[in-house]
């Protein structure tokens, strides 16, 4: 397909309620948006981005230049038969993975619709329907976080991830285990502790949670594999693996027994679909993280989601649980099963909404061949 026209727009939406980690408060997403045309054929894609760098690095800003300057000029007016090619073009750019995470699912989207397949399928997932939970931010009490909870089961959720911050973290998993004993639960702290703090991490380790995700520094390996050792719940990777060779380190050294995929993390679905392929053949079991996207973001989650060592729900929620107003349709939504179904249409097979996509649009930019 020739790649004829980018556009990139820099979408900022309001959360239903703002969402607190050990990394501070959010309260709007502040993403690009992602548009590629070729040949009568559209595709989008989100870039994961943050307004300031908490999470990651990266941000609009920084994303905005390397689309503008690198990423864009790499692949407009070339014909890409497969998304390796457009990756290999812009291979010798180093870092900036959410930015080339964010053109890179726009150019999937747009191959899977030429073909006429899912993304799902063209991604190579066998499920029409993916295991789903919610993330719950850091509340204002312990028995705030139990009726936030209690409201989150009662709109189906299974599994409850929560953030733990330094202060706000051993009490908080005692209530919500008083209080609900078989909860499928986890916990993150977004990188807030360091090795010097594993009692803290000791102290839950007999509170049958799933996973104890990303507890110490976002680049560290070497530390997660010292307290791997002293607990018995699994750590779960999170910040610290941005590539294949990071995975591979990681279940060398017996850092974590479960990795989370995120492909705004990763540079996108191809590196993704690597360090699943890898997990699944030394049998670490993955699951699939979440950056608060928009429809269209989340309609690749899902698509990624459903491919087979995705065993452990994923923080892929329903739209409503960020956004008043999804810019998709139909929106997403979870079943009883606290499932949600793949979307089998082309592409990600969900519809973009233009005008509410230009009500969040603070600027945008388009590239001609
Ligand atoms: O998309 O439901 C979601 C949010 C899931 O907790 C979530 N993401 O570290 O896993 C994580 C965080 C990163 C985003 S916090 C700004
Ligand atoms: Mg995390």
């Amino acid at each position: 397909m020739r790649i004829e026209r980018i556009e990139i727009r820099y979408t900022k939406m309001e959360l239903v309620t703002s969402f607190e980690t050990s990394m501070g408060v959010e309260t709007h997403e502040h993403h690009i948006h992602v548009r590629v045309d070729g040949e009568g054929v559209t595709g989008w894609g989100e870039c994961v981005v943050e307004d300031i760098p908490l999470y990651s690095s990266e941000t609009v800003d920084t994303a905005w230049h390397v689309l503008r300057d690198c990423l864009v000029p790499a692949v407009l007016g070339r014909t890409i038969g497969r998304v390796d090619e457009a990756v290999a073009l812009w291979a010798r750019f180093r870092g900036h993975r959410m930015a080339k995470a964010g053109l890179e699912s726009a150019l999937w989207d747009a191959l899977a619709k030429a073909k006429g397949v899912s993304l799902s399928k063209f991604l190579g997932g066998i499920r029409d329907r993916v295991p789903v939970g919610v993330s719950v931010g850091l509340q204002a009490s312990p028995e705030a976080l139990v009726k936030k909870v209690a409201g989150h089961l009662a709109e189906g959720y299974h599994r409850i991830k929560i953030k733990i911050a330094p202060g706000r973290d051993v009490a908080l998993v005692k209530a919500l285990r008083k209080e609900f004993p078989v909860l499928l639960l986890q916990v993150d702290a977004n990188s807030a502790y360091e090795l010097g703090d594993a009692a803290v991490f000791k102290a839950m380790d007999d509170d049958n949670l799933l996973l104890i995700e990303q507890p110490l520094s976002y680049e560290d390996i070497y530390d997660h594999s010292k307290l791997q050792k002293e607990l018995k719940t699994p750590i779960c990777l999170d910040e610290s693996i941005h590539s294949l060779a990071d995975a591979r380190a990681a279940v060398e050294l017996q850092s974590c027994r479960v990795i989370n995929i995120k492909p705004g993390r990763v540079g996108g679905f191809s590196e993704s679909k690597k360090i699943h392929d890898f997990c699944a053949s030394v049998g670490v079991p993955v699951w699939h993280g979440g950056m608060l996207e928009s429809g269209i973001g989340r309609a690749g989650n899902v698509a990624l989601a459903s491919l087979s060592n995705f065993t452990l729900p994923g923080d892929i929620s329903a739209s409503r649980r960020y956004y008043k107003q999804d810019i998709v349709e139909p929106e997403f939504v979870i079943d009883r099963d606290s499932m949600m179904a793949v979307p089998t249409g082309p592409g990600i097979g969900v519809e973009v909404q233009m005008d509410r996509l230009e009500r969040v649009t603070v600027r945008k930019q388009e590239f001609r061949a």
